[in-house]
């Protein structure tokens, strides 16, 4: 018997669950599943990442108090996974008492060991990555390279962590923990980032109040991902939950790729300076890739994320497990597909499994009975047959073991094709005519298989794993410590003479019309693409608008605009005021309703595409200070999305303020 300690990622709550952070929770619960069944001892972790200048930002533009907004969106996590057949130990908050006192324990830690020191910062800062960007690191026009939005410059006073003093001992604690990052091709990466160099770390910040005071100092707020990463330790600072922590316990952390650097080379430092030995780090971190949709990553930032809910409402949780897990080599990028995801469902569900199950189960209605046959004399046939499930078992095992969940469901999956083959080869139905003990020995070979099958399934299907053990008059899988439930051996699975109890389709498939209709059932709607000053508001499938002549378009004067300076208008929560050089003598006032989704000073030096020509347009008036002012906008500017969350229209390459458009 083992210990076995699985983690994923605390999710921000500037977003709600999509199938991305869905795909890590699922990997999870699916690895814990496995080592139930193996008779280990299991804790799983997940939660919500609630701290830092995002979430302090987000919930001011929705005129609600952190705390109360990150209530409200960590509820949604929380509600979500169990909707996914996820149960974790422990949902963890970053704003739990427990937690917020055992950081500081940590800091005071790190503190006394000589980490940590004052110091001033100034650098670019990634909002959404909440990390800051070297210039190397930035892609043309400041844009993060993950975010692709414009990052920041900040300075201010912040503790720094002596990241630098702790460069050989993570490069020599690689060198001797060889599967600590993994896959090879990540751990690369990090060798080749860390040999190349570290630089100190800001681990607090002065200019918001969002986070947890600094010990001592509560001028100072931790760095979110300081706080954020000793959550795994957080949940088992509890008597005696940290038999769960290493060595004692195995601690695999899965991350996706974006946030590999923090838990391989940050969170390493902060356990070692804090006292930690090399023994006490997690065995694994594995950083797995990205879900991606046409090729660009899931999630809001891009706004393409898919409804994990809405899947495993329409199709059960367990087909949308099974997909993932599946259809993504673990450690690779995938790209989603709904069509593909009704694809694997029919061939894979419902035309191997499925069929199988339903086939078996037929023919022991029909030729025994509906009872569990005597086993009789195993000829060449089942002789290979079972050797070969043998191995395939074993190789499931390890795959699960080493944290290929792909590799694991594919070999399952071969044994189930394996049995069809079988079936075919040594037709029952033609032994029955002159042999019946034949045939019987035949159908108790193919139920031993799938008794077997019922169980490799559980990782990945709880749920139909308990259906199809119904159907064979088993038990649900009810993995208990200590005893090893995952099936080695065939012969002795099933007690002949026990009663089947054959149902319906276990997957009932999709024809060409009804992958159609779930498809279109699936797929989520679109937005119809705003203006800056906000007139489209309603959500609705994309529509082909009516087209116009030339001369029409040509009527309007397409602009490239520069934003010379940007200013929020006072008591008009979404509205700012932008002074435009575009190529004339004198630069023009634009009002535009971009006050959600950008600051003012973010805007400044940007290249946008601005409606030259249109009508002024009059917002009223606002003021700013020095008595009331007219607010009118002289042009517009183009963008897209919903208020919150908008993107600007710019140009490629170096085009001059008031070069046309055609
Ligand atoms: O990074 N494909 O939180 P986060 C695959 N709070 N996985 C995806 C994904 C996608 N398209 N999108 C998100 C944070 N994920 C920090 C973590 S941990 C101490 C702090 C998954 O809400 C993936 O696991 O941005 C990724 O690492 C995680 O969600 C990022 O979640």
């Amino acid at each position: 018997m083992g210990r076995f300690y699985v983690t994923t990622p605390i999710y921000y709550v500037n977003d709600v669950p999509h199938l991305g952070t869905a795909y890590t929770t699922i990997v999870a619960d699916a690895l814990r599943r496995f080592h139930l069944l193996q008779g280990d001892e299991t804790f799983m972790l997940t939660g919500t990442d609630e701290h830092g200048l995002k979430i302090e930002r987000q919930a001011k533009e929705q005129h609600l108090d952190p705390k109360a907004f990150t209530d409200k969106i960590s509820a949604r996590f929380m509600e979500a996974w169990p909707k996914l057949d996820i149960f974790p130990d422990r949902f963890i908050r970053t704003t739990d008492a427990d937690h917020e006192a055992f950081v500081a324990e940590l800091w005071k830690k790190i503190e006394a060991n000589g980490d940590l020191y004052e110091g001033e910062y100034e650098g670019w800062y990634c909002v959404g990555c909440e990390s800051l960007k070297t210039d190397k690191e930035l892609e043309p026009g400041n844009l993060c390279p993950l975010h692709k939005t414009p990052v920041e410059r900040v300075k201010e006073k912040s503790y720094f962590f002596r990241l630098e003093k702790w460069q050989k001992p993570l490069l020599d604690f690689y060198g001797r923990h060889p599967d600590f990052i993994r896959p090879e091709s990540r751990r690369n990466e990090v060798l080749s980032f860390v040999e190349s160099g570290l630089k100190d770390l800001s681990v607090s910040r002065t200019s918001f109040t969002w986070g947890i005071p600094v010990p001592g100092n509560p001028k100072h707020v931790m760095y979110v991902w300081f706080d954020a990463l000793a959550n795994y330790l957080t949940a088992l600072n509890h008597g005696s939950l940290s038999r769960f922590w290493a060595p004692s316990g195995k601690v695999v952390h899965l991350v996706g790729k974006d946030i590999l650097r923090f838990h391989a080379v940050f969170w390493p430092a902060f356990l070692l300076s804090a006292g930690y030995t090399e023994e006490q780090i997690p065995q694994v971190v594995f950083a797995h890739g990205f879900l991606t949709i046409d090729g660009q990553k899931m999630g809001k930032a891009l706004r393409n994320a898919v409804d994990p809910l809405k899947i495993a409402h329409e199709l059960g949780a367990d087909v949308l497990r099974y997909h993932l897990l599946r259809a993504i080599a673990f450690g690779q990028d995938g790209d989603f597909d709904h069509a593909a995801l009704i694809e694997r469902y029919n061939a894979d569900l419902g035309k191997n499994l499925g069929n199988l199950l339903s086939r078996v189960l037929g023919l022991c209605t029909k030729l025994a009975n509906g009872k569990v046959p005597v086993f009789g004399e195993r000829t060449a046939l089942e002789d290979e047959l079972f050797s070969r499930v043998k191995a395939d078992l074993a190789m499931v095992r390890s795959a699960w073991e080493s944290i290929e969940p792909h590799r694991a469901l594919e070999t399952t999956f071969a044994i189930s094709s394996a049995a069809n083959t079988y079936v075919d080869r040594a037709a029952p139905w033609a032994a029955a005519k002159t042999d019946p003990a034949r045939a019987h020995t035949i159908l108790a070979a193919l139920l031993e298989v799938l008794a077997a099958l019922s169980v490799a399934i559980w990782p990945a299907m709880p749920n139909k794993s308990n259906t199809m053990r119904a159907q064979l008059g088993l038990p649900p899988v009810e993995p208990r410590v200590g005893e090893d439930a995952f099936p080695t051996e065939l012969g002795s699975l099933l007690k002949p003479g026990a009663p089947l109890a054959p149902a319906g389709p276990l997957f009932q498939t999709f024809d060409k019309n009804g992958t159609k209709a779930m498809v279109d059932k699936l797929v989520p709607r679109v937005e119809i693409p705003k203006t800056a000053d906000n007139k489209t508001t309603e959500s609705t499938d994309i529509e082909v608008s009516t087209t116009i002549a030339y001369d029409d378009f040509a009527k309007i004067d397409l602009r490239v605009g520069l934003v010379k300076s940007a200013e929020r208008v006072p008591k008009k929560d979404k509205l700012l005021r932008l002074t435009m050089d575009l190529g004339e003598p004198s630069p023009r006032t634009l009002v535009a309703g971009l006050a959600l989704s950008f600051q003012p000073a973010e805007l400044v030096g940007r290249k946008v595409l601005v409606v030259a020509n249109l009508a002024p347009r009059d917002f009223g008036s606002a003021d700013f200070g020095s008595g009331k002012e007219k607010l009118v906008s002289h042009g517009m500017l183009l963008a897209s999305g919903p208020s919150e969350d908008l993107r600007l229209a710019t140009i490629d390459g170096d085009a001059a303020p008031g070069a046309k458009l055609k």
